[in-house]
């Protein structure tokens, strides 16, 4: 059984006031020392200066770790400012699909193979949006397909989060199932599926089920459990979780992904990844046995 590779999205620690942009060397280091094979960096290249991304990649690298992904923010509470793929104001649309096209630019000078896209109104409306569901899928499935052929032509490839019917449009996109779905519709090679596990625990019938239904299209995982705090402290069956990942023979980043992040830099990073690799020996050890009978 392969081993799985952990990231961690390093915004998640500023819940602990720690900044990579201004601890490179020590935030890294902390990461590194828990056991992780990356890291996740916010994409916001019209803010942060891209001599400072290449800095912070050159010093990961220096420690051997990868940049795992390019973490889009799509949500309005994440950018501060609305990126909404599926607009019906067309100059608003493109603007989102100008920030993805700086995300592949990014990753392209990065060299990190995979960033995210999310489908996020300005303004999240639950049960019901206002604009029309069959209108949404068709912008976004629009806006997709043009950020994804740009992507493609430069070698990287872009993975759609489904995110759950409170953040982002209800009743579209919000499983990895409709996700499937809409990366089958647009039918791009480079166009994936990510699965976020509290998104997911959500909207699919349960983790493991959105982890076989993305398959191939499977690109990265956002770690965290029902509650969105460490694995192990909510109700998601990681043992089944890790099941799934190894029959469907997943080789991309599981990036710790919790929010708020608790209690400590120490025992979110170390406990995350300890956790993770227990049940992973404890899989694989089911697997020697069942074999053995
Ligand atoms: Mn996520």
């Amino acid at each position: 059984m392969a081993q799985l590779r952990y990231s961690v999205i390093v915004d998640t620690l500023t819940s602990f006031g720690l900044d990579i942009w201004e601890q490179p060397h020590e935030v890294l280091e902390l990461i590194k020392n828990a056991g992780y094979d990356g890291i996740d960096l916010t994409a916001e290249p019209d803010r942060i200066a891209i001599g400072r991304y290449r800095e912070i990649a050159e010093i990961a690298r220096s420690m051997d770790m990868e940049i795992a992904a390019l973490l889009g923010a799509w949500a309005t509470w994440h950018a501060g400012e609305a990126r909404d793929l599926a607009s019906t104001d067309d100059a608003a649309r493109r603007y989102a699909i100008g920030y993805a096209q700086k995300c592949t630019d990014l990753a392209v000078d990065l060299n990190v193979s995979v960033y995210e896209i999310c489908c996020c109104p300005a303004e999240p409306k639950y049960p019901e949006h206002d604009v029309p569901l069959p209108t949404v899928r068709q912008n976004f499935v629009q806006s997709a397909r043009e950020i994804s052929r740009y992507a493609g032509e430069r070698g990287v490839r872009v993975a759609m989060e489904p995110v759950n019917r409170f953040e982002g449009y209800a009743g579209f996109m919000n499983s990895v199932v409709d996700a499937v779905g809409v990366a089958d519709e647009i039918g791009e090679d480079n166009l994936g599926v990510m699965v976020d596990f509290f998104h997911a625990n959500i909207e699919d019938v349960s983790v493991a089920d959105a982890i076989r239904r993305a398959e191939r299209r499977l690109m990265l995982i956002h770690l965290a459990d029902s509650n969105r705090q460490m694995p192990g402290m909510g109700h998601i069956d990681f043992t089944g979780v890790i099941r799934e990942l190894d029959e469907i023979g997943f080789e991309g980043y599981l990036s710790l992904d919790c929010l708020p992040a608790r209690p400590d830099p120490t025992t979110y990073l170390g406990h995350s990844i300890d956790y993770m690799k227990r049940l992973e020996e404890a899989v694989a050890l089911e697997k020697r046995l069942s074999e053995m009978s």
